[in-house]
């Protein structure tokens, strides 16, 4: 007999019946000159010296085929000596050397709190679901992390309802699928008729700055997306156990599991333990019980269970909690993707077609693969052990760590050693 999983870990969303709409934008910030460096190309190169040394500067290497030289200046007076060179004659142009951010140009990236919490409030597209101010910094530092990488081309095994086929943010990012449920695949409703799994997807690697919808964690990754959970959302620890190994094949680095069951399996924890000596990080839902009750795979010692927090890094109240569960991560009214066809999920919460908001460990579980992922293509990306090691001791020990979670609510930018965490 199959033992029988829940029904993915998403909480019912609130409805509070708000009626303003959220302003579009993005969250790009200022440009600002890289400190010590500008750019200048001369009309002659033969006057660089003598240009340069009226200002007590000296020639640097050029950039590529521009032409442009890279020339070094004192900290704090880029703007200054960009201009003064730019009124020489012998200068065809001089100009700060930008400081390049990952691009954010995802025009709902503002709700996205998880990634970039600067106290933003909003309401979603319909007007249904208000999400109150939080705390800035109350966030996993994706943003600085994608300074030093976007994860990509990391694989990230999405176990769960599948993903849908035809959304124009997460769908082309699938490299392999198969199924695994019950579910027949008849019409392409039925590659993500629940609904669940298309939103963890687009938390992961949602198409960053194409001008749609989000961004993913790791907006480089890769999907693998194993359909393990039928158009109602069940499955069975046989299905599970032949997703992972799946995954395992397809080269997964990571694998999200935003799902358990309360009864250990031991063809699942088989399973779970072949991935990791496979060398891959394996991460799990903590489960939506708000109790300490163990869920599993999350419970097994080579998975990684991730707790839910809200936009003031308080943990969520529907969380699972416990020493068991090993990190955190924003998990309360996250904004990502879903099916534009009427799903499950959808008619359940009265969620818009395409993106939307859910809520539960299974928001914040996929937030952390991510950050795995970017890991991954980091110096520490040596093996899973590695990985998660870095994933877990870089955590923001926020309150709550040592008690509701072993290590405290991830931060990507720590994690992969960027500035500005
Ligand atoms: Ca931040
Ligand atoms: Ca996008
Ligand atoms: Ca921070």
């Amino acid at each position: 007999m199959k033992k029988m999983l829940t029904a993915g870990l998403a909480a019912m969303v609130l409805v509070l019946g708000a009626v303003t709409a959220a302003a579009p934008g993005n969250a790009a910030p200022p440009s600002s000159p890289v400190p010590g460096q500008i750019l200048v190309k001369f009309r002659d190169n033969s006057a660089a010296a003598g240009v340069l040394g009226q200002h007590g500067l000296t020639d640097g290497p050029a950039i590529g085929s521009t032409g442009a030289h890279l020339i070094t200046v004192p900290a704090g007076r880029e703007l200054q000596l960009v201009a003064a060179l730019g009124r020489s004659s012998a200068v065809e142009y001089a100009e700060p050397d930008e400081l390049v951010t990952a691009a954010t140009a995802d025009p709902y990236f503002d709700r996205q709190y998880a990634l970039q919490n600067t106290g933003q409030s909003f309401t979603n597209t319909d007007g249904t679901v208000t999400v109150a101010a939080g705390t800035t910094d109350a966030d996993v530092d994706a943003v600085e992390a994608w300074n030093v990488t976007m994860g990509t081309g990391v694989r990230v095994a999405i176990i769960d309802s599948g993903v849908a086929v035809n959304h124009e943010d997460i769908s082309s990012k699938v490299v392999d699928r198969a199924n695994f449920s019950d579910t027949q695949i008849l019409a392409p409703e039925d590659y993500d008729q629940y609904g669940h799994g298309t939103h963890v997807a687009g938390i992961v690697a949602a198409t960053a700055d194409n001008s749609l919808g989000v961004a993913g964690v790791c907006p480089g990754c890769s999907i693998l997306d194993a359909k393990v959970l039928n158009s109602s959302g069940s499955g069975s620890s046989s299905g599970i156990a032949k997703g992972i190994d799946w995954a395992v094949g397809k080269g997964a680095k990571v694998i999200n599991m935003s799902l358990g069951q309360r009864v250990s399996s031991r063809t699942l924890e088989a399973a779970v333990n072949n991935a990791w000596n496979q060398g891959v990080v394996i991460v799990a839902a903590a489960g939506n019980a708000g109790t300490q009750a163990q869920v599993y795979p999350g419970a097994y010692l080579n998975v990684i269970a991730v707790a839910a927090t809200d936009n003031n890094d308080a943990k969520a109240s529907f969380s699972t909690y416990g020493k068991w569960v090993d990190v955190a991560a924003p998990g309360v009214r996250v904004y990502s993707t879903l099916p534009t066809y009427t799903s499950v999920l959808g008619t359940q919460n009265k969620l818009s077609p395409g993106y939307d908001i859910l809520s539960g460990t299974s928001m914040a579980s996929p937030i952390v693969a991510a950050t795995a992922a970017l890991v991954w293509s980091t110096p520490s990306g040596t093996s899973n052990a590695s990985v998660r090691a870095k994933v877990e001791s870089s955590a923001d020990p926020i309150t709550g760590t040592g008690s509701y979670w072993a290590h405290g609510r991830v931060n990507a930018c720590k994690a992969v050693g960027a500035a500005g965490c």
